[in-house]
């Protein structure tokens, strides 16, 4: 029967990785998938998650099976980190552990599916490569609209504006929380608050992407939006990973959220992730969560944590000082936030920037920007120049 199946691209960033890694030059420079770097070009551990996985070795008596909802202290105790102290919607939300802010995606498309089968998800383009395959797999109409002018480094509004006014009721817009990934650029707090009017209005629901709170201005605002939103809505569904802002990664921590209109629905929306939890993947893998619980149930390692993910976010914003400085060009990298920009270029440049200058980034002209130090900057920019970019 697999001859009957046709070989399918890989992952074009995560190819990325390999091809770095057999470039032998010393000079290269690693501006490709998404991960932290510090300033030894390495994705550590956190001092936070190497305490409390000391503390689980010692402490943790079973590997029991926890259930399909996984681990639900680390879900609340996220809450208030996401959510704010005691929001008013504290009553109508629903949670549950998911492998990755991935698996959150994944399980929230399948409810959006079981709940309104006939929703369209409106994504706003570029966006991670992902998420169109993400709701197109779990059979939902995904309606794509450019709302980015990457030769100007801006939202288009005009372009949100009217794809969600031309929505129709019930359907799904998909938004990142903050640090949009390709390219940096947010909502500003007005945007964002037109945007609430229009949900409300065109009666839409918000599936908000929050994969990197911390990593722009800081826990309370990269909030700021989503708490915003939810404050004004009926229903929203909220992806959150872990695996940037605690440095998982490779063992999948996230979860999936849910307001809901009163009790009742909670409890429906509840169940029903639980089934298709079950049928996804049984339950969640542990260990990551496991870890973001005991970091959050103690004082001491959530303080660590919260100072080690402040020094992150400074250096990334410090490398965007740093490449804003050296060309007028590239101001706007300054002015955006989270791991990545997204050049405007053609997309053979990204294979001559590696072939010739050893610089890597994605095909579409992105740059994880944690990727590089601050003293890269002039080589950065003395390449972009020589091949024209600039
Ligand atoms: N959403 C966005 C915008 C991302 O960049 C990522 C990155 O991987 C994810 C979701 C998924 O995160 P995770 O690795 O937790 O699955
Ligand atoms: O966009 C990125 O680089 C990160 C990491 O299939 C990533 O979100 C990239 C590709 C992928 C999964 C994660």
């Amino acid at each position: 029967m697999f001859d009957q199946l046709n070989s399918r691209p890989a992952d074009s960033l995560l190819a990325l990785i390999k091809a770095f890694q057999a470039d032998d030059r010393p000079g290269k420079i690693d501006l490709g998938v998404g991960v932290y770097r510090d300033a030894m070009g390495h994705t550590p551990v956190m001092h936070a998650v190497k305490a409390a996985e000391q503390f689980l070795l010692e402490t943790q008596d079973s590997k029991k099976y926890l259930g399909p909802e996984g681990d639900l202290q680390f879900v609340r105790l996220l809450e208030p980190i996401i959510f704010g102290k005691s929001p008013k919607f504290a009553q109508r939300l629903a949670g549950i552990q998911t492998p990755g802010g991935s698996g959150a995606l994944r399980l929230g498309a399948e409810l959006i599916k079981a709940a309104n089968p006939s929703a369209k998800v409106l994504l706003g383009t570029p966006s991670w490569p992902n998420h169109a395959p993400i709701f197109a797999s779990a059979r939902l109409d995904v309606k794509e609209y450019a709302f980015i002018d990457l030769t100007l480094q801006q939202v288009t509004f005009e372009s949100v504006v009217s794809a969600l006014s031309s929505a129709g009721e019930g359907d799904v817009v998909l938004l990142h929380g903050c640090c949009h990934n390709p390219t940096g650029i947010d909502f500003t707090m007005e945007q964002w608050r037109e945007i609430t009017d229009l949900l409300l209005t065109h009666r839409l629901v918000p599936f908000i992407d929050l994969a990197y709170q911390g990593l722009g201005d800081g826990l309370e605002q990269d909030a700021a939006p989503t708490r915003m939103i939810l404050n004004a809505v009926d229903e929203a569904l909220i992806a959150y990973s872990c695996d940037k802002n605690f440095g998982l990664y490779r063992e999948r921590v996230g979860a999936l959220y849910v307001v809901a209109r009163n009790a009742d629905d909670v409890r429906k929306a509840e169940s029903n992730m639980a089934a298709l939890a079950r049928v996804n993947w049984s339950m969640p893998p542990d260990h990551g969560a496991a870890i973001v619980r005991c970091i959050l149930e103690s004082p001491e390692m959530t303080a660590i944590w919260r100072v080690e993910l402040d020094e992150m976010c400074e250096r990334v914003n410090g490398n965007r000082s740093a490449l804003a400085a050296a060309s007028p060009d590239l101001a706007f990298i300054g002015r955006q936030r989270g791991l990545f920009s997204n050049l405007s270029m053609a997309r053979e440049m990204a294979v001559v920037l590696r072939a010739r200058h050893g610089i890597y980034m994605a095909d579409s002209g992105r740059m994880n920007l944690a990727g590089m130090q601050p003293a890269d900057a002039g080589a950065i920019v003395a390449a972009l120049r020589a091949e024209g970019c600039l």
